[in-house]
Formats: C-alpha cells, sequence, structure tokens
C-alpha cells in the first residue's frame, strides 16, 4: 500500500456528484465495481498514489420520509487503493431537484447556450443548495490538513464557500467541466450570483479553455461585484483570492496508442472495413444529448448525399450513440427524433447492396471504440458546445498510422488545442457538407500533417500530465490580497 508513505501534502480529497465505483450487492455482502477508463479512473488512480478520501453520492435512491434521520455517508476502504470512498445516500426527492432538476434541466442547458431549454424552480434550487451544504459537511469532516480538497463540476458549485465557511484555512480547488457562459447568459439564471461566490471559495478554479476562464472572471465582476485582475487570473472577493485558469484535460493517450496498434485490434480493423466493403468510412461518437448536435450532424450528411450522387454507395456513416438520461422526456423525444432521421436517409437513399448509414445505438467497451476509431477515415465531432470533447483527442491519440481527418467543431473546447482539425459551424448546414465533402478528398500531406501536430500535443498532454499541471497549481500558495471595496449599489447602476 503506497498511501501511508505519501506526505501528508499531497493527501487529496476529492469530490464530486458520481464516484468512480458502484456499490454491487453479493449475497449479504456489497462490493465495490470501478468504473472502466476516463477521467475518474485517473483520479482513482492519483488517490491511490497520494492517499485520501473520495466523496460523491452513491448514485442509488431511497424513498423520502418525513422526520426519518439521514444515513450518514457509508465509508469503506477502496481494496488495495490506500482511500477511502464516502458514499452519500440521497433520496428521491434530493435526486429530483439536485440531480435531474437543477443540474440537469437549468445548469447544464444554460452552460451550454441553450436558455430556452432552462427550466427555473425555486425548489429545486433549495434542493439543490441543501445537498450541496451535505456535500460540504461531509467533506469538513475529511479535510486533509495540508492536502488539497478538489470540487468537481456543476452539481457542486456552492461547496467551495460552504466548506470554506467551515475549515477556513483548507487548500480547495474547483474544476468546472462543462462551458462557464458569458455574464449575458449565466444571468439569466435567477441565481447567478450564488454560483459564482459559491466557486470563489476556492483558491483555485480550472476551466477547459481561455475563454471559459475569462467568462467566469466577468462573471465575477458583473454579477458579484468582485476586483478582478484580467492578465493575472485573480479575482478577489472579500478579502480572499482566488485564481483563474485554463487547464484543458487531456485523454489516455498512450493507453489507446498502445491499444490502436496492437495486432489484434488491426486485425479486427481490417475485418470491420471489409464487412462495410466501403471506399470511405465517417465515424461520429457521443452520448445521447442535444448539445452534441447528433440531429444537425445527420442533416448534413443527408444534405451531402442529396448533392453528391457520385459518392453514393463508396460511403458509410457510422453514428455510434451512447444512451444516456434516458428517464428525461427531453432525450427520450431527441432519440425519437434521430430515430426517424436515420429511416429517413436510410429510406430514401439505401439500395439493396448499400446501408449510407449505420446507426449503433449502445455502449462499446474502449477496445472496441479504438477499432472504430482507427477503422475510419473521417470523424465528425461537431456539437453545438462542449466544455472539451474528449473523443476527438482519443480518435487523434489511436492513430498511430498518422492518417484519418478530424471534423471539428468551432464550439468545442478541444477546438482551442486541435486548430490542425477541418473547424466547422455545426448550426451553419452548408459549412457542414462542404467539410464532410473536403474531408472525404483531403490530400494525403495534408491528412497526415494535420495528425502528426494534433498528435504531437495529444500524446505529450495527456491526462496525467494534465493532472500533475493541476495539482501543482493547486498547491501553490494564493497572496491574500486586500479586496477593493465593494462600489455602492448607485455607482453599479
Ligand atoms: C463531459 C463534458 C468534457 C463514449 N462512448 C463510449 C465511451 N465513451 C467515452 C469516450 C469519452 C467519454 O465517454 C465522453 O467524453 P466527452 O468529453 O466526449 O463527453 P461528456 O460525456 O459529455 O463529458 C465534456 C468531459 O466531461 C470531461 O471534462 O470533455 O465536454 O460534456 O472518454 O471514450 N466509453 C465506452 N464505451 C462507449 O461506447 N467505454
Amino acid at each position: 500500500m503506497i498511501a501511508p508513505r505519501a506526505r501528508a501534502a499531497d493527501r487529496l480529497l476529492i469530490i464530486s456528484n458520481r464516484a468512480p465505483y458502484s456499490l454491487r450487492r453479493r449475497g449479504h455482502a456489497t462490493e465495490l465495481v470501478r468504473s472502466i477508463g476516463g477521467l475518474s479512473s485517473t483520479l482513482d488512480d492519483a488517490l491511490r498514489k497520494r492517499g485520501g478520501v473520495w466523496l460523491a453520492w452513491s448514485g442509488s435512491v431511497a424513498r423520502a420520509r418525513r422526520g426519518r434521520r439521514r444515513p450518514p455517508p457509508r465509508s469503506m476502504p477502496v481494496r488495495d487503493g490506500g482511500y477511502r470512498l464516502r458514499l452519500l445516500t440521497l433520496n428521491d426527492e434530493q435526486v429530483a431537484g439536485y440531480y435531474h432538476g437543477l443540474s440537469n434541466r437549468s445548469l447544464w442547458p444554460l452552460c451550454h447556450y441553450f436558455p430556452t431549454r432552462a427550466e427555473f424552480d425555486e425548489r429545486e434550487w433549495k434542493v439543490y443548495e441543501a445537498v450541496n451544504r451535505l456535500f460540504a459537511h461531509a467533506a469538513s469532516k475529511s479535510v486533509p490538513a495540508r492536502g488539497i480538497t478538489w470540487v468537481h463540476d456543476f452539481h457542486l458549485a456552492l461547496v467551495p464557500r460552504m466548506l470554506r465557511s467551515l475549515r477556513p484555512s483548507a487548500r480547495i480547488a474547483a474544476f468546472w467541466h462543462i462551458p462557464f457562459p458569458a455574464p449575458a447568459v449565466l444571468r439569466i439564471f435567477p441565481w447567478a450570483r450564488e454560483v459564482v461566490i459559491g466557486l470563489l471559495g476556492s483558491d483555485l478554479i480550472g476551466f477547459h479553455t481561455g475563454d471559459d476562464a475569462t467568462h467566469f472572471m466577468e462573471c465575477a465582476r458583473h454579477l458579484a461585484d468582485a476586483d478582478v485582475a484580467f492578465g493575472r487570473g485573480e479575482v478577489a472577493y472579500h478579502g480572499r483570492v482566488t485564481r483563474v485558469s485554463s487547464f484543458p484535460l487531456g485523454v489516455e493517450a498512450k493507453e489507446f496508442d498502445r491499444i490502436g496498434s496492437d495486432p489484434e485490434v488491426l486485425d479486427e480493423v481490417r475485418r470491420l472495413r471489409l464487412s462495410l466493403r466501403m471506399e470511405r468510412l465517417i465515424l461520429a461518437v457521443d452520448r445521447l444529448d442535444y448539445t452534441k448536435g447528433i440531429l444537425q450532424r445527420l442533416q448534413a450528411y443527408e444534405r451531402f448525399l442529396a448533392a453528391r450522387p457520385e459518392w453514393h454507395r463508396r460511403v458509410c456513416f457510422v453514428q455510434i450513440q451512447v444512451p444516456s438520461r434516458e428517464s428525461v422526456p427531453e432525450y427520450r423525444s431527441l432519440r425519437e427524433q434521430i430515430d426517424r432521421a436515420v429511416g429517413r436517409i436510410s429510406g430514401r437513399f439505401s439500395t439493396a447492396e448499400w446501408t449510407p448509414v449505420r446507426y449503433l445505438c449502445h455502449g462499446f467497451g474502449r477496445r472496441d471504440l479504438a477499432v472504430f476509431y482507427r477503422a475510419a477515415d473521417v470523424l465528425l465531432v461537431t456539437p453545438l458546445r462542449d466544455g472539451m470533447n474528449l473523443v476527438a483527442q482519443e480518435f487523434v491519440a489511436t492513430r498511430g498510422d498518422g492518417d484519418g481527418v478530424l471534423v471539428l467543431s468551432l464550439f468545442a473546447g478541444a477546438a482551442e488545442r486541435l486548430r490542425e482539425a477541418l473547424l466547422v459551424n455545426p448550426y451553419d448546414q452548408s459549412a457542414m457538407q462542404r467539410a464532410i465533402e473536403r474531408a472525404l478528398v483531403l490530400p494525403t500531406v495534408e491528412r497526415r500533417a494535420a495528425m502528426r501536430t494534433m498528435r504531437r500535443r495529444v500524446m505529450t498532454e495527456d491526462v496525467d500530465w494534465w493532472l500533475g499541471w493541476f495539482l501543482a497549481a493547486a498547491a501553490v500558495e494564493t497572496s491574500p490580497r486586500r479586496a477593493r471595496r465593494p462600489r455602492s449599489r448607485a455607482a453599479r447602476r
């Protein structure tokens, strides 16, 4: 076990909505099942090395009963892990208000620039506050004396400030995984100021892009009247200074590179291409969400097929769509619209020998995903808005052959670091159609040059690099700076 040898200053407390493990019953015993891959397994590894605690919602839902005492968080050691997992149980009212309501129906659409999809309900806000308080209280018992407390994402925006009031000397960092909107958009949220000052309880706040960090600082100035030094990335509020910066997240690049060059995987790639019998394979991989622009992408592909009959029987578009939030009516209706669009394209263009679109509506293991990444000629990553988008970087990491074209939305955070991709505005159907056409005929020299540059960045700036960078920044002491006296209300108007 490595943890006991770790220095106290290295210890971590991670706080997130979901845990890297889920609980599974086995007879009378409960066992922990690790979720595979992604950021949570990287953070899990970091905790294994450093020791500490991960606090999260267990994911299970208890029935709310009046007057019943809330069960304390379940605390259990992670086997061979050297750290403890503390899991909060939430009841159905809390899950409905905090998770499905305020997080998924208010903050998610608003932060992705869909204000008309956002719903605001004061009762849900109160539940969100109460659940954030629950997290803060539970966290206050596990704050490492000299290590870092790291709060993740928009579900827990109020935790840094709440925790600060309970543990004033804690070193608190936050990372915001989705876009942070400009003040003109955030102020639509009736409790925008509370979100901003909630986050300002942190010593450091990280975002995926420079734009997100700037938007946060603008919101701090306009909505919380904080004193902001944009150049230094510092926000002074009520006598404390919070550092704000972008830390673009990377992927497990070495792992994708390794899987992508595995001879058995390459055999599967050959078999897949043979079975599709196509000259060109276009791929897209998304979680089902309106932010991912799946419907708009299908419409653009349909335009392309209608305008370019010379490509018929030569191209196949594979859309992998991982189900998500299936209990939400809006997501079910989106799914139906996508189903209809796929049906329409198939009905309109298919022949006895040719299927222009293949629609795979379930999750795949990482290895199977790598087979698709490696087999594709073109990957379409065209979200209407995305914090970062890891799929684009995973594709690049898998392409050890140095080939493949990435068509990337201007509105994905990944566009800041993958500038050599074919960048496109996903709202512009003609531009999307042109991007598909261009991607299919891009000369080999151009394809390889773009992939080479993108690979250099993705392979070096991977998720471990990101983790080390963020934690080193979080460990730096923030110099105290007196905040400017708030302007009077009259002056603000
Ligand atoms: C949020 C933000 C931000 C996909 N299909 C399968 C599968 N995946 C994995 C991918 C990738 C992950 O899921 C998706 O990550 P994204 O970044 O694309 O999107 P979100 O889920 O919306 O994530 C986003 C991210 O947080 C991190 O901060 O980049 O902007 O919205 O890793 O590989 N994994 C498996 N089977 C699948 O079928 N195993």
